[in-house]
């Protein structure tokens, strides 16, 4: 049976909770048919994130790594299909650093691409009447750091590893009390885009022959 790993972010940005460790919190109490499904949970902090998902690989041994996490202010559901080598941000992470331009690997390659199958991903939630996206930009924040982690994890020691990242947006609670307009989803729909994410993922083989029909 295929080791999953999936693995969320603590809160961040003054926020009371992450849409993507309550939607993981639930699928680790629930489980997902058909794999043996592990979960991490990392903190949005630049100098320890990236380690957090190293262990949490090392000790899972997964045979597919989905890290999610809150992309507050998306419409939907967005898989990444690129992670840079930059930290980069204006808004200090959750141990006040704030760094500029800053490589995460030093001689690391300038991106990876996902290795999730994103324009298959993005046909099944829409299928399933999630809103989604293929996205192009993870950012350069804790998303981003733990995205290009992970796939430099992968290229570097793990090969026969495939990996990638899936932002989701704001959950309900977290915008009921806004009086500015942010689009959300419910922690349902949360929940059941990561089953989508991983079961997509589990058996398609070639995103090549879907991508032109969701671009
Ligand atoms: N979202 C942030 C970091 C943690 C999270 O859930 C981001 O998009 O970088």
């Amino acid at each position: 049976m295929t080791r999953v790993l999936l693995t969320a972010f603590e809160p961040f940005g003054g926020e009371q909770v992450n849409p993507s460790q309550l939607a993981v919190q639930r699928l680790a109490a629930e489980g997902l048919d058909g794999v043996e499904l592990r979960t991490a949970f990392l903190p949005v902090v630049y100098d320890t994130a990236g380690d957090a998902l190293r262990a949490a690989i090392a000790e899972h041994d997964p045979d597919l790594v989905i890290c999610a996490g809150e992309a507050g202010g998306r419409f939907g559901i967005t898989p990444e299909k690129v992670a840079i080598n930059r930290n980069d941000t204006a808004m200090p992470d959750n141990a006040g650093r704030a760094p500029v331009d800053e490589p995460i690997v030093a001689d690391g390659p300038v991106g990876y691409f996902t290795g999730l199958p994103v324009a298959a991903i993005v046909e099944a939630l829409r299928d399933a009447g999630i809103p989604a996206e293929v996205s192009w930009t993870a950012g350069a924040y804790l998303c981003n750091n733990v995205f290009y982690s992970l796939m430099h994890l992968i290229a570097t020691e793990r090969p026969s590893v495939r990996g990638g990242f899936v932002h989701v947006p704001y959950v309900h609670e977290q915008v009921v009390r806004r009086t500015d307009a942010k689009p959300s989803l419910s922690l349902d729909e949360i929940v059941q885009a990561l089953r989508i994410a991983v079961s997509t993922t589990v058996h398609a083989t070639d995103d090549a022959a879907v991508g032109a029909a969701t671009a």
